[in-house]
Parts: structure tokens; sequence; C-alpha cells
């Protein structure tokens, strides 16, 4: 891998989008190593992923602009579903992913923070969905995931203006969860991460399935998909530990990691 990087630290996995000269901007070579990253994950051995950029400067500065200067519109099109391929594997992953924001997040750098379940930034964080300044449309998912975040009318304003927000303004309408300065964003992340890797993994997979699905149908066939993973976690091992842990009074005792493939 020439652009990201990957390391597991006990439960939790860090991909480090790595390429600060261009800052971190996602050109096809990225987008392809970020996929065969997450891919590689093992879901056995793994309970949270954080995803962030190198330096300090930059999370993602958008999708390469270099790169797609010359596309036609094939091409373009192509290299959107490229994107939107690989930000709705993030998605949709069994495990949550947090983005740790670092700095810039951009066109591309924006949509993939909004791909992953929680976002938390660094005071020096700007985000923004600058292209239709590049006369483009915001193509890896952020006509469809902004407004689903901050509500149409805000991410209308973004999308059509161009205009940049800074760190306390995405907390204030909802785009992060929470701002800490710079070097305290990673230490938040991980013991965000640590704290998830605590609680049942089988539980938190479905919650996360449950939330991404439901969201995407009316209210009765919600209630539904939350009922059939509910039911779901029953008779695994994460439950009879949970709550054989809590009627034996045991609350130091450790979920054991369930083999993913044998839920
Ligand atoms: N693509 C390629 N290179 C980039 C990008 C980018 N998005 N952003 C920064 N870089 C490069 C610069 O070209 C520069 O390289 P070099 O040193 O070789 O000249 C290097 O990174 C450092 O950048 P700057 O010198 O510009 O640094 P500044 O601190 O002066 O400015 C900014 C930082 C404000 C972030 C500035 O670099 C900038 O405005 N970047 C572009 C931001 C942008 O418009 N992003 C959106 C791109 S469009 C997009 O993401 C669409 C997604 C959907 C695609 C769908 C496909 C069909």
């Amino acid at each position: 891998m020439e652009f990201i990087t990957y390391e597991q630290d006990g439960y939790v996995g860090i991909v480090t989008i790595n390429r600060e000269r261009a800052l971190n901007a996602l050109n096809s070579q990225v987008l392809e190593e970020l996929e065969a990253t997450f891919d590689a994950i093992d879901l056995d051995t793994t309970r949270a992923v954080i995803l962030t950029g190198a330096g300090e400067k930059s999370f993602v500065a958008g999708a390469d602009i270099g790169e797609m200067s010359t596309l036609t519109k094939a091409e373009g099109e192509a290299f959107g579903k490229k994107g939107n391929d690989v930000f709705r594997k993030i998605e949709t992953f069994p495990l949550p992913v947090i983005a740790a924001i670092n700095g810039f997040a951009l066109g591309g750098g924006c949509e993939i923070s909004m791909s992953c379940d929680i976002r938390i930034c660094s005071e020096n964080a700007v985000f923004g969905q600058p292209e239709v300044g590049l006369g483009i449309t915001p193509g890896f998912g952020g006509t469809q995931r902004l407004a689903r975040l901050v509500g149409e009318g805000m991410a209308k304003q973004m999308i059509y203006t161009a205009r940049n927000i800074k760190a306390d303004e995405a907390y204030r309408i909802g785009l992060v969860n929470a701002v800490y300065p710079l070097e305290e964003l990673l230490p938040a992340a991980k013991k965000m991460a640590v704290g998830i890797a605590a609680n049942a993994p089988i539980a938190i997979r479905n919650c996360k399935k449950a939330i991404n699905d439901g969201m995407q149908v009316d209210m009765d066939a919600a209630i539904v998909i939350e009922e059939k993973l509910f039911g779901d976690c029953f008779e695994t091992e994460d439950q009879k530990a949970g709550m054989g842990n809590f009627l034996e009074k045991d609350k130091e005792k450790k979920l054991k990691v369930v083999p993913f493939q044998n839920k």
C-alpha cells in the first residue's frame, strides 16, 4: 500500500489516508487501497475502526482534481461509482467506523466522513462541498448523505453556495458530534472506540444494521427490521454472557469475541 496505513491497537483498527503532499486527496489508487484495506480487516478480532488523515492540516481535501480534470462523461460517472462503492462499503461495514477529522474535509473528504457512523473533528477542521465552484456536483454521496444528516435546507445552502464551514459551525448543525484540540482528537477517537469495543460485538453490529436499514424505510417496516435484529441477538454467546454477567453481578467479565461468520 502506498497511500493507506493500517494499524491494529487491541480491538481497534486505525485506517490512515496517507497522501500528505496532496492533502490526502482521493485519487483512484487511494480509493482502491482504501477498499482493499477495509476488505482485509479481521472481523473476528476488531470491534471498531477509526478513519483519519495523515498530518496536521488535512483529513481529505476532496477527490483528486487533477485526475478528474480530463474525464469524459462516462469516465466521470465511473469515477463517481468507484468512490460511491468504497464509501458504501464503509457505510455498511459490519463494524462501527469513527471518522477522526483532522483538518480539511472538503468535497470527497466531507463525503467520506459522512459514510462513517460517527464524526468527531479537530478545532482546525474545515468542511464544505465546493464542487459547484468546480463545475460539478458532489459525486461521492454528498447530495444524498448531507441532506440526511443536517437537513435538506442546510445541505442545499452548503452545496449551492460552496461555502466552507469551520468546526464550530459543523458542530452546531450536527455534522460532527464533538470538537477537540488537534492533539486530543485521536486519543478521543481511540477512547470512544475502546468504549464501543467493550460492548457486545454482535449487538453493536446489529444496532448499526438496524439504524442504517431502518432509516431507509417507513416506521412500520423499520420496527420489523429492529425486531428481527433484536431477536437475532438471542442464543448468541454475547447475549448469554452479557445477561449472565449482569445476573452474576460480574461487570468486569469481558464479553467474548464471537466469530462474525458464525453469528
Ligand atoms: N486534488 C488534488 N490535489 C489537491 C487537492 C485536490 N482535491 N487539494 C489539495 N491538493 C494539492 C494541491 O494541488 C497542492 O499540491 P502542489 O503542492 O503539488 O501544488 C497541495 O495539495 C497543497 O495544497 P495547497 O497548496 O492548495 O494548500 P493550501 O493550504 O494553500 O490550501 C486547500 C488548502 C484550501 C484545501 C486547497 O488545497 C484546496 O482548495 N483544495 C481543493 C479543495 C476542493 O475543492 N476539494 C473538492 C474537490 S472536488 C470533489 O471532491 C468531488 C468529489 C466527487 C467526485 C465525483 C467524481 C465524478
